[in-house]
């Protein structure tokens, strides 16, 4: 299989913890891709129309895009590793929803900090994102499940959120208002799989 990547993306990030978690990040080949709504990739264009990572090609040549769709069938793969069953799958995967929307928020934030010509930078709409990462930290602190042999999807989406919230948006301090969070994420942060994947560049 390919992963096309980047080490900055969080939502590749998703796709490469849960990878190791499963154990099978040695069955894919990284595919480095730029990708920017700024510069077109037309080489990437070719192969994923929207021009978004990640996108996984699967060994019979299907490629599977968006982290979420990617996740779903890494658990299918693995025979439900990722998800609990029955009745309990929905509002794990309602909270798995939240820690995709606080990465979405946040990587709005950081495009429209990055990318905007300063002039036109909105700071309502920074503002807005703020409150909506802040929201939903704040049911995400009310609870989180005991880790088991393998991170599963909420967690693994809870902890590359903050992950992505202490590079990208350091200013909101976040530690400081989800004081349990912050203890969860002292411990889930040093696995293998979340230190393996810490974004390592300055730039992007
Ligand atoms: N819903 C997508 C979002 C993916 C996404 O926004 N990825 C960013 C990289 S972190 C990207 O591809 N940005 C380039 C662009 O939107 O043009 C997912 O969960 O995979």
């Amino acid at each position: 299989m390919e992963l096309h990547a980047h080490p900055l993306s969080p939502f590749v990030r998703l796709v490469r913890v849960a990878l190791i978690e499963l154990g099978l990040d040695g069955a894919v080949r990284l595919i480095e891709t730029p990708v920017s709504p700024l510069e077109r990739n037309a080489d990437y264009a070719r192969i994923m129309p929207l021009r978004q990572l990640p996108a996984l090609r699967l060994d019979d040549g299907t490629l599977l895009h968006d982290s979420t769709i990617i996740l779903l069938w890494l658990d299918e793969r693995s025979g439900g590793m990722l998800l609990p069953s029955g009745a309990d799958k929905w509002p794990a995967l309602a909270r798995y929803r939240l820690a995709h929307g606080i990465l979405e928020a946040a990587l709005s934030i950081r495009y429209e900090r990055l990318m905007r010509p300063e002039e036109l930078r909105w700071q309502a709409w920074i503002d807005d994102k703020l409150d909506k990462i802040g929201s939903a930290l704040d049911v995400l602190e009310k609870g989180q499940n005991d880790v088991g042999v393998v991170l599963d999807l909420e967690q693994i989406g809870l902890a590359c959120a903050l992950g992505y919230l202490d590079f990208r948006v350091p200013d909101l301090s976040w530690r400081e208002r989800f004081p349990r969070l912050a203890v969860w994420y002292a411990e889930v942060a040093q696995r293998h799989s979340l230190e393996a994947t810490v974004p390592v560049q300055a730039s992007q």
